[in-house]
């Protein structure tokens, strides 16, 4: 498995819509494989294809050990009134805001060995695949501030997008605490 580089914004690939996939491979799954991987290491709950630089309707999720392998996700039916939490992206590293969304949502999907599935969430998990299917339409969190919050972060951004040449943060294992020998970063 490896670790992959996770793209930030102003890299074009976040605003792509993505393209379905037709067919689920071992190479998908070797795809689904270090997406995971990658999701850890940047202690994510969630991480969408466009965030690696790829352009497969697919997305990874693990909320409180909730795992679930989103291929050509849709969202069914959004139950509740709208909800406000603080969410934040791995494509948008330290900068955080409020988003208002339904409080739950039913999606459909594929899973890793091509069974379709319904999954019906609130609270953290909901919002967690809200989040992931924006990416996959190249929807970014930030779209839903309001003008005032939503220039701020940018401003924020601004001064920490210098950290990120060429629009790729490395995520490293240190990310996670873990201890590796010198040879292997
Ligand atoms: O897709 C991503 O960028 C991953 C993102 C998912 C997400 C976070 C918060 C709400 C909805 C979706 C993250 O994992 S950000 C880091 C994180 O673990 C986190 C941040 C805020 C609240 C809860 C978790
Ligand atoms: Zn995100």
């Amino acid at each position: 498995m490896s670790i992959l580089d996770i793209r930030v914004l102003g890299d074009p690939v976040l605003r792509k819509p993505t393209k379905r996939v037709t067919q689920v491979t071992d190479e998908l799954r070797k795809l689904i494989a270090d997406m995971f991987e990658t999701m850890y290491a940047a202690e994510g709950i969630g991480l969408a294809a466009p965030q690696v630089g790829r352009s497969e309707r697919l997305a990874v999720v693990d909320v409180e050990g909730k795992k679930f392998t989103l291929i050509n996700p849709e969202v069914v039916s959004t139950n509740g009134s709208p909800d406000k939490a603080e969410e934040g992206c791995l494509s948008i590293p330290d900068i955080y805001g409020d988003v208002e969304r339904p409080a739950e949502v039913t999606i459909r999907a594929t899973d890793e060995n091509g069974k379709q599935y319904e999954e019906t969430a609130g609270e953290l998990l909901g919002r967690c695949f809200q989040h992931e299917i924006d990416h996959l339409d190249g929807k970014l969190f930030i779209d839903y501030l309001s003008p005032l919050k939503r220039r701020s972060a940018l401003s924020k951004w601004e001064k920490e997008k210098g950290e990120y040449p060429d629009n790729i943060r490395k995520v490293r294992t240190e990310e996670k605490g873990e201890h590796h020998h010198e040879t292997e970063m």
